[in-house]
């Protein structure tokens, strides 16, 4: 395969390093003498760079010729990690290059620590529509990326006395290699302004907007390398800069001061990432973000159509929009305002265009997450856009009225409008009425949305206008890339690394699931990425961490609905019985490292005491003497894609222990069985899916049903619950003052017992929860039997690649078909 398809010229080690001396002295004006590491990465990665645009710029000019139908797929974020390793891999120079700076006196291995990470998003969202684009080149799709380019990425984590500190990221401090500015592409995106109507010379009326300012919106494109394939797409990430003509008009008035001021208020619109997960934040300049990425994609979309000379009525033949939640939402408004107000199409036909193009995923139920921009700032910001809202919405309004006449109810419940006060507009309406399809990103999932959320939709269109597409993950960052060790053992035995553009292959390794030799080659790898993680921990934190012990794993965003305040209060409860045992009794307990990870959004003040209650619970039993190996907790700080590339293979147990029906999926969770991890979870999002494909016995599930967290929460309020004794044991020692003041945890304790509404039910599932921790002990006790489980697992894991994921958009949602490579 790859002799036919590989790309660029550097085929020897002696080829890469005369590209790597010439980039040292030429693009970086250095000498090989005065060439350091980060040097050494520039030159490297400028090298790589090159081959990348060679086939980028094939696969580019193959596509503008045969003109297929192409995948756009919108997403305000994109959390795509470091770039350097896997364009090696993917392109198959990791061993030459390697080779080649070795020969220079570095390893391969610093020089890609070098790398910042591009941290683009805020967690499961983001990091899906890396993995998105990753199989969407890998396939052959001819599909873009459309996005941010944010000059700071999520914050970085810092941990000050237990704390979280947030510092800005700013990752483009020295040139960047991965990224194209196309400068000559910018396009005006406006803002503001007015509307009004105006009669042409045929008598036809219409609405204008004009008047408002304009901000320019620059691409930078970085190359999306597949494996096993010459095919590079593109990711177009857009910058804001602030209009040359607009300032010169302040500039001849004098007003110099003013003029900068507002090229300043330009270039904020793509300056920071919001950092909430899963909470929705009605800031004007997030609204802003949306609008600029929404109008400049589009007007580069609708200029490339218009290029092909093509009638309108292709437009949907040849061009499918994908909406990455409802951050994108106003592109249904801003086509429909394009094909009318600017291409003179009627009302109608522009509709039928419109909602042929469109697709929706949705990614949450949580109420707090979902969109509604007050009607005024919409007004205020995009008067013709509030204005082509409101059509929309008369004309579906109507046509529910016609099929379900008198129903009032029904047409004040769905109206993208929500009489509130302030007045909303409901972003998640208005994306389902301008798409042909919507779905949700897990099965139990996309089942929620039709029955809670959305059901009246339901109910108005055809039940197969909601769909569902289980999410996936790349094997190539996540198990080639993060765990070469586990990749090439799992080749040996298959024979090659087909499996990685072929997942279902893994179901190969089924036949050794009993072989005792096997199991130790298997137990032996992870214990080689379990002391890697442990060297991360100790250089991080100090704390040394025994490789026989037990790795259990939880790391995501901190939210109260994922749960890791019951996880640090179930370690609690073991410190508790360890300290309560005899010296005899405690060597039963299985040795344990609890790791922890995650940023909380800023202003998120429960999450944040979780934290602070996690690092206080490490200080104190990390120090206690007597309790030693036997149990240590760690919170690892600034979790990302670069460590969670260390820390997905080191995990023996995994926490994705969400109350029931409130995670839509989970990507992380497939990440770790994988790697050859062990889960312990709720009934929830894709945990359900993974017991499916793996099995029962190689999972350890717990907790109440989605089915029935409405009457628990409905208990709660006017039942007496009395809090889970065992619980009630760790509150009690909380409030102790063992963890530092307890004040800093009351409100935190408050909202589950004490008659707080536990509304994340952590004492009704606490018990079911404990009594799962002692199956993992158990289980764990026996290593074969541990392996065995691990090795079934990991060979059932296909179904869960993003290449299955995005060929079910394709064939499902968007009909494009790969484009077959020219031999
Ligand atoms: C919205 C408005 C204003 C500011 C921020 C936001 C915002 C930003 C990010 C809202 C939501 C998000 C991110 C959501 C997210 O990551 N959801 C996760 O998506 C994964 C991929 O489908 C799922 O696996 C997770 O279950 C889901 O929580």
């Amino acid at each position: 395969l790859w002799k036919k398809y590989a790309i660029g010229e550097f085929q020897t080690k002696e080829e890469f390093q005369g590209e790597f001396v010439r980039h040292v002295e030429t693009t970086l004006a250095r000498s090989l003498y005065n060439c350091d590491e980060l040097a050494a990465y520039q030159a490297a990665s400028q090298a790589i760079r090159d081959r990348l645009i060679v086939a980028w710029n094939k696969t580019q000019q193959k596509h503008t010729l045969r003109d297929p139908k192409r995948i756009y797929y919108l997403s305000l974020e994109f959390l795509m990690g470091r770039a350097m390793d896997n364009a090696m891999l993917n392109l198959n120079v990791k061993q030459l290059t390697g080779d080649g700076v070795s020969g220079f006196g570095f390893r391969l291995e610093d020089l890609i620590e070098k790398e910042p990470d591009a941290a683009l998003g805020n967690g499961g969202l983001g990091r899906l529509a890396a993995c998105f684009i990753d199989s969407l080149s890998t396939l052959n799709y001819p599909g873009w990326g459309y996005g941010l380019r944010y000059q700071y990425g999520i914050f970085k984590q810092k941990i000050i006395d237990g704390y979280q500190v947030e510092q800005p990221d700013y990752w483009l401090t020295f040139d960047n290699a991965w990224e194209i500015p196309r400068t000559e592409i910018a396009i005006d995106v406006m803002f503001y302004g007015y509307t009004r109507k105006f009669t042409d010379d045929e008598g036809k009326v219409h609405r204008i907007w004009e008047g408002g300012d304009l901000v320019q919106a620059v691409p930078y494109d970085f190359p999306v390398p597949g494996y096993g394939t010459e095919n590079v797409n593109n990711l177009r990430l857009w910058s804001s800069k602030p209009n040359r003509e607009f300032d010169f008009a302040k500039f001849n008035e004098g007003a110099y001061d003013q003029s900068v001021a507002e090229q300043q208020q330009a270039e904020t619109i793509s300056a920071v990432l919001y950092p909430n997960d899963n909470f929705y934040l009605g800031k004007e300049l997030r609204l802003k973000q949306q609008y600029f990425w929404v109008a400049a994609s589009l007007s580069d979309i609708v200029r490339r159509f218009k290029k092909s000379r093509r009638p309108w009525i292709e437009f949907s033949d040849q061009i499918a929009i994908q909406l990455n939640d409802t951050h994108p939402t106003l592109a249904v408004v801003e086509l429909q305002r394009i094909l009318v107000d600017r291409e003179g199409l009627d009302w109608d036909e522009a509709w039928e265009i419109v909602t042929s193009t469109f697709g929706y995923t949705n990614h949450t139920v949580l109420p707090e997450a979902l969109e509604k921009w007050q009607v005024d700032l919409i007004g205020n910001l995009l008067p013709r856009h509030l204005e082509i809202i409101y059509d929309i919405n008369l004309y579906f309004l109507q046509d529910v009225e016609k099929r379900f006449p008198g129903d009032h109810d029904l047409l004040s419940r769905v109206s993208i409008i929500e009489e509130s006060n302030p007045r909303q507009v409901r972003m998640a309406y208005l994306a389902i009425i301008g798409s042909h399809k919507v779905n949700g990103v897990a099965e139990l999932h996309s089942e929620l949305i039709k029955t809670t959320i959305f059901k009246d939709f339901v109910k108005i269109y055809n039940e197969d206008k909601f769909t569902n597409v289980t999410n996936g993950i790349t094997p190539r960052r996540w198990l080639h890339q993060a765990n070469p060790k586990l990749s090439k053992l799992i080749a040996e035995k298959l024979g090659g690394y087909d499996f990685l553009n072929n997942l279902g292959l893994l179901k190969g390794l089924e036949k050794y699931a009993n072989d005792k030799t096997f199991h130790k080659e298997w137990l032996e790898i992870k214990r080689a990425n379990k002391a890697r993680l442990a060297a991360l921990i100790k250089s991080q934190s100090g704390v040394e961490v025994d490789t026989n012990a037990l790795f259990d794993i939880q790391v995501k965003r901190i939210h109260e609905y994922k749960r890791q305040q019951m996880n640090i209060f179930s370690v609690i409860y073991r410190y508790l019985q360890l300290k309560a045992a005899s010296p005899e009794e405690r060597k039963k307990f299985q040795k344990r490292v609890s790791i922890f990870g995650g940023k909380s959004a800023p202003g998120y003040y429960m999450a944040k005491t979780i934290i602070k209650l996690i690092n206080a619970v490490g200080a104190v039993v990390n120090n206690d003497a007597e309790i030693g190996d036997l149990l240590k907790v760690v919170f690892i700080e600034d979790y990302n894609v670069s460590k969670a590339e260390i820390i997905t293979p080191a995990s023996d147990i995994s926490h994705h222990i969400s109350t029931a029906g409130t995670e839509a999926s989970g990507t992380s969770n497939m990440k770790f069985v994988l790697n050859g991890g062990l889960i312990i979870g709720t009934v929830d999002g894709a945990n359900i899916e993974i017991t499916r494909e793996i099995g029962e016995n190689n999972i350890f599930l717990f907790g109440h049903l989605a089915e029935d967290v409405e009457d628990l929460r409905h208990s709660h309020r006017f039942g007496h619950t009395e809090l889970n004794p065992d619980l009630q044991k760790v509150f009690d020692v909380i409030e102790s003052g063992l963890f530092g003041d307890a004040n800093i945890y009351s409100n935190l304790l408050n909202s589950i017992g004490n008659h707080g509404s536990d509304y994340y039910l952590v004492s009704d599932d606490f018990a079911s929860f404990l009594n799962a921790q002692q199956q993992v002990d158990k289980a764990y006790a026996d290593q074969d039997a541990w392996a065995q489980k691990s090795i079934t697992a990991v060979a059932n894991m296909g179904f869960f690649s993003s290449d299955r994921a995005i060929n079910e958009y394709a064939e499902n949602i968007w009909q494009i078909e790969p484009v077959p490579l020219d031999n």
